[in-house]
């Protein structure tokens, strides 16, 4: 079937084609409908110049040199008002990550007391390891003694007034000194948060580079702090992650089954969910209906932490939750919080699909509101499940379209799972780095954006990147664009150079590693800081690079922020709001090279911006005489 140019250009994915063709047909609105309509986008607010932290304004400085103001009322210059701007996206950013991961210190907490409605202590083994770095006695103990000790710790992380975030400590010595000797220690994660805030307000902080470096140190409580302990006690609840086969795209979804899509983030919600779908009374239920069973995917980062648990298949990432209403056989969108977008109520309402909330926290429009709790998990799990499987009877077979594509993938490669594949130890891969089998190793990452052709950016990239003996790691929206590829099969080895070939092909793997959701970007720093360490140099040292080829989000800003602030030179591939100030600019693009021993670098043509991360690599192994 032949798709209108203005169809094509939206996604490189077949399966967006075809929905996006359904959705004109039914005269249905989607996010591109909705950016489009929004353009121009506002240029002030683009170049980063527009204030509104207070009620003297709005202001906006104008850019150009001969005409309009160049302060705010306050006397605010752009560079004052862009520093402001940027960190504030930082605080939403780490706030996000860092509550889920509170949640999960929370979770623990309950379970550890015996209250969590249905968890369980999976990893015992991850359970004393993080007890070890916290110096909590493990041994003649029982793993809920020992959990709540471990919960009571990490909850303190996020409210500590002094002192410093444990997991911080897994950088390298020379990386802590650094962030010492700058002030950007993190001392407690909600208190570099409001920290922010508070400079942030009319009158407090108004130099541009101190404004920046908060910016950093609250993006390190929430890289090293909130993200890790999200990770890490995700682990000890549901399982290290550990290599597994399953599908993603739209065709997962199944025309005889009950189908539950999970969307959001925090696996507390989407592993209850998976164990209530295979309670055998519901199984039972859905099949009287004369469904042949429920079936249960994901979307986003919650899709993530099941697709690596359980081979739970993935539907697709953040630009499709709409298309997968749009099928039309989706009985239940089940959804907790972050990257939900809020037309998914009134667009559930064209069809039978049950759009249902679940977090106080958050709330939609035309959502049904069946509101989770962690000491009740299970039985409010089952009813959600119940409230879907029931919607079955209601689905209309004349609006059902879901499209054939689906790619296999192998997920699952938590950094404790790639040693494993390494055979227990490091060291081959600390080889085929050394021998330059493996130029480097990137971390892809980031949402999807309607400014970029969806996946484009993504998938460009990484190709690029392995053709170039480069291993890919992978998480969030960029891990579904590369599964959807095939590039996450041990085939599309076949696409890498020969050095990295070699190596996927010895241990069976993909040359882009699944390492999970955006908050398992901890893994990617936990894996960057033992190669360090194994080779006695700080992560500035080594050949990686980091990329967010289509990022949105504040938690992407955040995530940029932690990644630089750890050394790591990373490419995005959408400008942030950031160009109106030229010492901010500067900033970021080269003055913090000097000062972490990194910098950010804007590229929107993914072969160019993988060109600077090769660059960059080679840069390195030549410093390091490798
Ligand atoms: Ni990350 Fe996950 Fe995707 Fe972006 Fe949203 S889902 S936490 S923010 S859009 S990668």
């Amino acid at each position: 079937m032949a798709y209108t140019d203005k169809i094509l250009e939206k996604s490189i994915d077949p399966s967006v084609h075809k929905m996006l063709e359904r959705a004109e047909k039914l005269n249905l609105e989607t996010v591109w409908d909705r950016y489009e309509a929004m353009l121009p986008e506002c240029g002030f607010g683009e170049l980063g110049v527009c204030c509104r932290n207070c009620n003297m304004g709005p202001c906006r400085i104008s850019p150009f040199d001969d005409q309009g103001p160049k302060k705010g009322v306050c006397g605010a210059t752009a560079d004052i008002i862009v520093a402001r701007n940027l960190i504030r996206m930082i605080a939403g950013g780490a706030a996000a990550h860092s509550d889920h991961g509170r949640d999960l210190a929370h979770t623990l907490l309950l379970t550890a007391e015996g209250k969590g409605g249905g968890y369980e202590i999976k990893d015992e083994e991850k359970l004393k390891a993080l007890a070890g770095e916290y110096s909590i006695e493990t041994q003649g103990r029982t793993k809920e003694q020992i959990a709540l000790d471990l919960a009571r710790a990490v909850y303190g992380e996020f409210g500590k007034q002094e002192g410093f975030v444990q997991f911080t400590r897994r950088a390298p010595e020379k990386r802590v000194a650094l962030w010492k000797s700058l002030g950007i220690d993190p001392r407690g994660i909600d208190r570099e948060i409001v920290e922010i805030m508070h400079r942030t307000h009319i009158g407090v902080d108004n130099d541009p580079v101190n404004l920046i470096l908060q910016g950093l140190k609250a993006s390190i409580a929430d890289g090293w702090g909130g993200s890790t302990i999200a990770t890490e006690l995700s682990d000890v609840l549901f399982g290290t992650p550990m290599p597994v086969r399953s599908q993603s795209n739209l065709g997962v979804l199944k025309q005889d089954h009950v189908n539950i899509i999970v969307h959001g983030h925090e696996p507390v919600l989407s592993e209850m969910i998976v164990a209530a779908s295979n309670d055998p009374e519901l199984v039972g239920l859905a099949e009287k209906l004369g469904a042949k069973g429920i079936n249960v995917a994901g979307i986003c980062c919650t899709g993530n932490e099941i697709i690596m648990r359980h081979g739970i298949p993935i539907v697709g990432n953040f630009l499709q939750q709409e298309l997968a209403v749009i099928t039309g056989a989706v009985e239940a969108m089940i959804v907790d919080v972050q990257c939900i977008m809020p037309s998914l109520g009134p667009l559930s309402e064209c069809f039978h699909t049950k759009f249902i909330s679940t977090s106080p926290k958050a709330k939609f429009p035309g959502a049904i509101h069946m509101e989770f709790s962690e000491e009740k998990a299970f039985d409010i799990a089952r009813q959600i499940v119940q409230a879907a499987v029931e919607n079955y009877s209601l689905r209309i077979p004349e609006k059902v379209l879901i499209p054939e594509d689906k790619t296999e993938c192998m997920v699952g490669f938590s950094a404790e799972a790639i040693v494993k594949a390494l055979g227990g130890t490091l060291d081959p891969l600390l080889n085929a780095i050394k021998s330059g089998d493996i130029k480097g190793i990137a971390g892809v990452v980031g949402c999807n954006n309607p400014k970029i052709k969806h996946d484009h950016g993504h998938v460009v990239l990484v190709r690029e990147l392995i053709k170039n003996n480069v291993l890919v790691t992978t998480t969030g929206c960029n891990a579904i664009a590369c599964a959807k590829s095939g590039l996450m099969l041990p085939e599309a080895a076949d696409q890498a150079g020969d050095g990295l070939k070699g190596v996927c092909r010895t241990l069976g793997v993909p040359p882009v590693l699944h390492m999970g959701s955006c908050v398992d970007i901890s893994r990617i720093l936990t894996l960057c800081a033992s190669v360090a360490n194994a080779l006695g140099v700080d992560i500035s040292d080594l050949p990686v690079a980091g990329a967010a080829p289509e990022w949105m989000s504040e938690k992407a800003v955040s995530i940029g922020a932690y990644v630089v602030s750890s050394g790591i030179f990373t490419v995005l591939g959408t400008v942030p709001p950031v160009l109106g100030s030229k010492v901010v600019t500067e900033l970021l693009t080269r003055g913090a090279n000097e000062v972490v021993g990194a910098t950010f670098a804007v590229e929107p043509d993914p072969v160019k911006g993988a060109g600077l991360m090769i660059a960059h690599m080679d840069k390195k192994r030549q410093a390091l005489g490798i």
